[in-house]
């Protein structure tokens, strides 16, 4: 059984993977009008899908042990950016923000002794030290060809070799 701190914390989760998903979904859409980057935009589709699988693993947990996961309203993100590489640092960003909040349920459920939550995080913990290497990988490449028309061919080939973020489930 969840204590309430726990449940309110991880609900708060299910509310960020939620915003996420949103995040990376403005991300794509927005890349899926400018010329030639389909591949980019296809990342950025296949991440905010991935995204929402993490939320919907957090609320058949909360369900799972007693507790209500709650659905979340969400604000609008940021919806246009100046360049693909300030898309990128942006997803840098937003992933270091949710590894925090991640860190910090770890840190409750220590705390709490609830070692069966502790465990379940794990997963969540891994995650987000492969998303932030493979933004950061991401970026370095940005930084190395450019983000000029022709760097940017080549980066849009590249993005097929990474491996989808995370690898979802
Ligand atoms: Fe849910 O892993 Fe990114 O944010």
């Amino acid at each position: 059984m969840l204590s309430d701190k726990m449940q309110e914390a991880l609900n708060e989760q299910v509310r960020i993977e939620a915003e996420s998903s949103q995040v990376y979904l403005a991300m794509a859409s927005w890349a899926e009008i400018q010329p030639g980057i389909d591949n980019i935009t296809a990342f950025f589709y296949r991440h905010s899908d991935e995204e929402r699988q993490h939320m919907l693993k957090l609320i058949h947990f909360i369900n799972e042990r007693g507790g209500f996961a709650i659905i979340p309203d969400l604000k609008q993100p940021v919806l246009t950016f100046p360049s693909i590489k300030h898309a990128f640092k942006s997803l840098l960003e937003h992933e270091e923000f949710v590894s925090k909040s991640i860190n910090n349920l770890v840190d409750i459920a220590l705390d709490e002794k609830d070692y069966a939550t502790h465990n379940f995080l794990q997963w969540y913990v891994s995650e987000q030290i492969e998303e932030e290497a493979l933004a950061r990988t991401l970026i370095d490449k940005l930084e190395l060809i450019g983000d000029e028309r022709s760097g940017l061919y080549l980066f849009d080939q590249d993005i097929l070799n990474v491996s989808v973020m995370g690898g979802g489930e």
